[in-house]
């Protein structure tokens, strides 16, 4: 069995390329870099990669994450400015002894030493959107975080049995410079094991960390949960402990595989959506729905929603 499962519709095309390269043999690490690329190198994504929208002095500040399932080596990067792939740099950095997370410039310095490619990943459309987001806030002032999340997030088996998590993100429209995420973060923004199957996450980050919900996942897994329950209970449970706490809970929305390639996804937002493809399925975008007493259920995209989707990411923006 082989399969791999990422949050929000971008993760498409990378993992329709990914379910090519799993049936023809390639290792989960080949294949979810591949598919993260993917979505790194395209531009009309503002949240992750090229393209990938600025923090509040208009630099792009990129979170990466890879991690191998089998070994748990894992690699990370936090606030890398100015590489296109760093997906690719965190899963170098997996295969090192020691420093496997690095940050800003040392980060910067040690893709640089690997040959890494140079890219300024500021696009014109992320100028726009920056220079629109002042106009629109000057008058209040306080700049407020881009609410929506794209973080891109996956979990992959291959036909060994070896599973690997990857991410990939800009962060937060407008963060403060030198913010870092769930997405880099062990057990917050993924994880993984082979033995059970793997996690991650896309939302606020500095609530998905408060609660490790990757982790939760993987660790519900283990006791023998099938994906769909385990997101389910850990995201209802965390998003109504966040509440009773702290009176709100940011968004999340998890998406997990477990190592026989079924799959699950939970999140506690209107809008969310995710593609899987497995030996049995085809590449197929979810959108995730609620009933009228609130339980969450899945509807394959529709042509039209996804015509609508790549009209709205590709439309001209009018600086204000
Ligand atoms: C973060 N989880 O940096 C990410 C946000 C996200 O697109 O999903 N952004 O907190």
């Amino acid at each position: 069995m082989y399969g791999i499962i990422a949050t929000w519709r971008m993760a498409l095309e990378g993992i329709t390329e990914a379910d090519k390269m799993l049936k023809e043999g390639s290792s989960a690490g080949d294949a979810i870099e591949t598919a993260v690329k993917a979505v790194e190198d395209f531009e009309y994504y503002k949240s992750v990669g090229y393209g990938g929208l600025p923090n509040e002095e208009m630099e792009v500040e990129l979170d990466a994450a890879f991690m191998d399932g089998t070994t748990l080596d894992l690699g990370c990067v936090g606030g890398i400015k100015d590489f296109a792939n760093p997906v690719s740099i965190a899963r170098k950095l997996s295969k090192e002894p020691v420093n496997n997370f690095l940050v800003g410039a040392g980060a910067e310095k040690y893709a640089h030493r690997h040959g890494f490619e140079r890219k300024n990943m500021l696009t014109e459309r992320a100028k726009i959107h920056y220079h629109n987001r002042v106009v629109e806030t000057s008058a209040n002032t306080e700049l407020k975080p881009y609410s929506g999340h794209d973080t891109v997030g996956m979990v992959c088996l291959d036909c060994e049995g070896n599973m690997t998590s990857a991410t990939s993100t800009s962060g937060l429209f407008m963060k403060h410079p030198g913010r870092v995420g769930d997405s880099p973060v062990s057990g917050s923004g993924f994880y993984v094991d082979s033995n059970v199957g793997g996690a991650s996450a896309t939302g606020l980050g500095e609530d998905v960390m408060k609660g490790c919900v990757s982790y939760e996942i993987v660790r519900l897994m283990k006791d023998g949960m099938h994906p769909q329950q385990a997101c389910e209970k850990a995201v209802k449970e965390f998003d109504a402990d966040l509440k009773r706490r702290r009176n709100k809970a940011g968004d999340m929305s998890l998406i997990a595989m477990n190592n026989k390639g079924e799959w699950g996804c939970a999140t506690n937002i209107e809008g969310f959506s995710f593609a899987v493809a497995t030996e049995n399925e085809d590449p197929t975008v979810y959108l995730v729905k609620f009933d009228e007493d609130g339980k969450q259920y899945f509807e394959v995209a529709s042509k039209e929603w996804m015509d609508n989707y790549m009209k709205t990411r590709t439309a001209p923006l009018v600086r204000k």
